[in-house]
C-alpha cells in the first residue's frame, strides 16, 4: 500500500475547475447536453476495465447517484475473492431531474484476476460490439463466434468509442505482474483499433486521507501527484489523461466536489470518444469520397475515350 503523506503543495500539480456550486452545475449541464459528434451515433460507449476490486461498478454506482441526486447502487459492488460482476451491461444514465437519459453509455465488465488470464479475443470481441449486453462472462470458456447472442455485424454505434481503465490508485505499486500483462494485452489490442484510452485512478481517500475530507486537496496532495506519475508510467499513458478520483462507498449522501472530480473525468471522457468517433467517420467519409473519384475519372475516361476510338475507327 501507498505510504500517506501529508505533504501539500501550494500550487496545484494540474490546472482544474474551481471547486464551486456553479462548476458542479455546469459540468452536470455539460455532460447533460453531450451528444455524440456524429448524428448517427447516438450514445458514446464507455467500457470500463481493471483489476477485481478496482472500483469499476462504483465509479457506474457514483455516475449515476449524481444524476439520481442520491447515493444509488445499481451495480452489485464489494470484495470478494473473485469479481463481483460476472455479466457484461451496458448502463444508461438517467437524469432525475429533467427525465432525460445521457448520450453516455458505461459499460461495466468482470474484473480482472490472476488465476483467470483475460481473453485478449474475448476483448477485441467487447470492443467492436459482438457482445450482447448482459452477455454472462464465462473465464473458462470465452466468448467466440459460436456463442449464442454473438452479432455478426455490429454497427458502428455498438462498438466502444474509449476505454476506461479504472486502476486501485492505493495498490498502484502492488499491482501484481499478472493483472499488468492482461492489462498491457488489452492495451495492445485497444491501441491496434486506435480506440482512445483513459485511467480513472479510485480510492484516493486511501492514498492521501485528508483527501476524502477535503477533495479541493486533491491536485495540492503530493501522495496523489506520485500516485498519478505512477500510474502513467505503469500505463504507459500521458498524464492528462489519468484522472484521480473518489467513490462513493461509505458516504451516505452526495457530496459536490466528489461529484466534479467524477464529472470533469467523464466530460474529458466523453471528449476522446467524440474524437474516435469523428476520426472513424471522417475516415469513412474520406474513403467514399476518394471511391466516388476514381469511379466518376473512370466514367470520364470513358467518355472523353470513346469518341478518339471511333474517330480512329473512321480514319483507318
Ligand atoms: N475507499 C474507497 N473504496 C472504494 C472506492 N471505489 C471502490 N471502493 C470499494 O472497493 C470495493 C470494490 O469495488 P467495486 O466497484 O465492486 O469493484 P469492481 O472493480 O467492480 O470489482 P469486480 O466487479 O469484482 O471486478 C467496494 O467495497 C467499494 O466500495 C474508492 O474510491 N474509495
Ligand atoms: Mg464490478
Amino acid at each position: 500500500m501507498m505510504e500517506f503523506k501529508s505533504k501539500y503543495r501550494s500550487r496545484p500539480w494540474r490546472k482544474f475547475p474551481l471547486f464551486s456550486e456553479e462548476t458542479l452545475q455546469e459540468l452536470r449541464k455539460d455532460i447533460l447536453n453531450y451528444t455524440p459528434v456524429n448524428e448517427n451515433v447516438p450514445a458514446a460507449n464507455i467500457l470500463l476495465i481493471g483489476q477485481i476490486g478496482a472500483g469499476k461498478s462504483s465509479v457506474l454506482n457514483s455516475l449515476n447517484s449524481i444524476y439520481r441526486g442520491k447515493i444509488t447502487s445499481r451495480a452489485l459492488c464489494g470484495s470478494f475473492e473473485h469479481s463481483l460482476t460476472t455479466t457484461f451491461r451496458k448502463y444508461n444514465v438517467k437524469d432525475n431531474n429533467s427525465g432525460r437519459t445521457l448520450k453516455l453509455r458505461l459499460c461495466d465488465t468482470r474484473g480482472l484476476e490472476e488465476e483467470f488470464a483475460a481473453d485478449v479475443q474475448e476483448m477485441s470481441y467487447i470492443l467492436d460490439g459482438n457482445v450482447p449486453d448482459r452477455y454472462q462472462f464465462n473465464p473458462t470458456s470465452p466468448f467466440n463466434t459460436k456463442t449464442p447472442g454473438f452479432i455478426p455485424s455490429p454497427k458502428f454505434e455498438d462498438k466502444i468509442h474509449c476505454v476506461a481503465f479504472i486502476l486501485d490508485g492505493s495498490t498502484i505499486d502492488v499491482m501484481p505482474e499478472k493483472i499488468l500483462t492482461q492489462i498491457k494485452a488489452i492495451q495492445n489490442v485497444t491501441n491496434l483499433k486506435n480506440i482512445p484510452q483513459v485511467v480513472y485512478v479510485t480510492k484516493m481517500d486511501k492514498v492521501c486521507s485528508d483527501v476524502q475530507m477535503d477533495p479541493t486537496i486533491m491536485f495540492h496532495s503530493e501522495a496523489v501527484c506520485e500516485a498519478v506519475n505512477k500510474t502513467s508510467n505503469v500505463m504507459g499513458i500521458p498524464r492528462g489523461h489519468i484522472y484521480p478520483i473518489i467513490n462513493y462507498e461509505s458516504e451516505t449522501t452526495l457530496d459536490a466536489n466528489f461529484d466534479i472530480l467524477l464529472l470533469q473525468a467523464l466530460k474529458q471522457t466523453a471528449s476522446f470518444a467524440d474524437d474516435f468517433i469523428d476520426d472513424v467517420i471522417g475516415s469513412f467519409k474520406s474513403t467514399i469520397t476518394l471511391a466516388l473519384f476514381y469511379l466518376l475519372k473512370f466514367i470520364l475516361f470513358f467518355k472523353v475515350e470513346s469518341p478518339l476510338t471511333k474517330n480512329n475507327e473512321i480514319e483507318m
